[in-house]
């Protein structure tokens, strides 16, 4: 197994999303296209010898050999050491801990996330820092910029390497070290929550499901909820990693998780419900017909951390993506605590982690975290949540009324309009930007335009400048319109329209979200055009 370095020509495709580059199985499997963004991340971060590599992926088509491809790149550029999941798994927040836990100096993760795989279906890389979390906008853009001009790569062809029994082997000089992906990331959890008493709520007639959606968190959540929590038999379903998931779209919300949504809205509805998605950094939390939205979770979270554990000296401050509901604004207020707003995408909350500034973070995209890891964790907010319960002795429709009545409800729901034809997309982005300059001061119905930007964000702990990450119109009461285009499709483009409004009266929190938001929604259909535009009546996805 020689060491080669071989002559290549860059792709221009290759900028990264908002998580990592991703594209489809068949691009990914172009001559070249995975070696050359592969050793575009090694010459941007200049690892010196002797460092530690850890590598994983959400077990989706293509990951075993894209793992062989690699390992032998790593031991072509010098890595001493690469520590795998076994059979090449590793859940994003596995790896991040993995990261943190090993002294790593970085890792790469292969996932697409929430995209379908299979042979058909998407494939995706990301490289994520010492610090465990992916690798800041800095990074991304420098790896994008060596893969127009890159020339050359360095590779140890055709690894021949264990990776489905734990211990070590050797790729020349580097050593190649086999773990079991679950027990380190499950330890961790214990560590952070009330076992005991989750155990004991789960052994009366509390009755959970949890939908892996044949994704990779489900030899996570057999031995987190079942083994060592004692979930009865059956409890975590579609628990098998498949790496086309069984056909489905790993994509954890009301519209994909169907064979979860049907038993919790069905006759004899368990008590609790939750799934993840593909690479176990999402969870959507359900209780017997009822659906708890990402933004409400964090909120949630926040508003009772100290019940927990892990969390029960409080919080150091608490942040949000720009999209997602002003719920957690209210509890942060409340509690006294700092409070930030961060464009869309994880990468933003890993340095104001790092400054100790804040505790825990979210999206309104089914993630949610803290600085146990510096990526979202779909587990971790399953067990937060079974934690409370286990605590407050309330159901998971309890909770959530007891804190709307505490701190009003923020009504909220994003339109997502998929699969758009590029040109028209933008034309909707155009137009709603073009109202900028008259729409301050417009009345509509009960609502008036206090302001209008595209949002931009300087981080407060390295001053750096992200610009350009989503159209806000805001209104006098603080209910918002959003409109943004999504930085993880593969085809075509995804406009996600984001609504909120907020309501302090009790009596009207039962209301369903889409009747609650209607006005807005109309403005916001009214404001971009999107009907001539796209010939779309309806979004594709509402969550
Ligand atoms: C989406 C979500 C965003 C999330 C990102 C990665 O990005 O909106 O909140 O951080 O996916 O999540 P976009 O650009 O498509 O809106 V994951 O679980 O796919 O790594
Ligand atoms: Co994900």
């Amino acid at each position: 197994m020689p060491e080669k370095i071989v002559e290549t020509t860059p792709y221009e495709d290759q900028r990264p999303g908002t998580s990592g580059l991703r594209k489809k199985v068949s691009v990914f499997r172009k001559k070249n296209y995975l070696e050359n963004f592969v050793q575009s991340i090694f010459d941007s971060i200049n690892a010196p010898r002797g460092s530690v590599l850890v590598l994983g992926g959400d077990g989706r088509f293509y990951n075993i050999e894209a793992i062989r491809i690699i390992l032998g790149m790593a031991a072509a550029n010098g890595f001493d050491r690469a520590i795998v999941g076994k059979g090449g798994i590793l859940s994003t927040p596995a790896a991040s801990h993995l990261i943190r836990k090993r002294g790593a100096y970085g890792g790469i993760i292969l996932s697409a996330s929430h995209n379908p795989g299979g042979e058909h279906g998407d494939f995706g890389i990301k490289y994520n820092s010492e610090n465990g979390g992916p690798a800041p906008e800095k990074l991304t853009e420098a790896i994008y910029e060596k893969s127009r001009s890159i020339s050359r790569y360095r590779i140890v062809e055709e690894v021949e390497v264990d990776l489905e029994n734990i211990g070590e082997s050797k790729i020349g000089e580097m050593t190649v070290e086999v773990i079991d992906p679950v027990s380190g990331y499950a330890d961790l959890m214990e560590s952070l929550f009330d076992f005991a008493s989750i155990r004991h709520l789960l052994k009366g007639d509390f009755r959970i499901r949890f939908d892996a959606m044949h994704a990779v968190t489900g030899p996570y959540a057999v031995e987190i909820l079942e083994k060592r929590l004692g979930a009865k038999q059956g409890s975590v379903m579609n628990s098998i990693p498949l790496p086309d998931f069984g056909g489905g779209h790993p994509d954890p919300n009301l519209t994909y998780a169907e064979d979860l949504v049907k038993i919790m809205y069905g006759e004899k509805a368990p008590d609790f419900g939750a799934a993840s998605d593909g690479d176990g950094d999402r969870n959507m939390i359900l209780g017997g017909r009822f659906f708890v939205t990402p933004s409400d979770s964090l909120a949630v979270l926040a508003a009772n951390a100290k019940l927990v554990p892990g969390y029960q000296d409080g919080l150091l401050g608490v942040a949000r993506s720009m999209p997602t509901s002003g719920a957690v604004d209210r509890v942060a207020s409340a509690l006294g605590i700092p409070f930030y707003e961060t464009p869309t995408g994880w990468k933003f909350f890993g340095n104001l982690m790092d400054a100790g500034r804040v505790t825990l973070c979210g999206e309104e995209s089914f993630g949610t975290g803290s600085n146990h890891v510096r990526e979202k964790d779909g587990l971790w907010a399953v067990l937060f949540w079974l934690n409370l319960i286990a605590a407050k002795r309330m159901s998971v429709e309890e909770i959530m009324h007891e804190h709307w009545k505490t701190f009003g409800r923020n009504f909220y729901s994003r339109h997502d309009y998929e699969d758009l034809p590029l040109e028209s997309a933008r034309k909707v982005m155009e137009a709603v930007e073009s109202r900028f300059r008259d729409l301050p001061g417009t009345v509509f119905g009960k609502y008036t335009v206090l302001h209008c930007d595209d949002f931009s964000y300087k981080d407060p702990v390295d001053g750096s400048l992200s610009r350009g990450q989503g159209l806000r119109i805001v209104f006098t009461d603080g209910s918002r319109i959003v409109h943004r285009l999504s930085g993880t499709g593969t085809s075509g483009a995804t406009l996600r329209v984001y609504l909120e409004c907020f309501e302090s009266n009790a009596s009207r929190h039962k209301l369903d979200a889409q009747d609650a938001l209607s006005e807005l929604i109309a403005i916001a259909k009214g404001i971009s055009g999107i009907e001539e535009k796209t010939g779309r009546k309806e979004p594709t996805v509402i969550t």
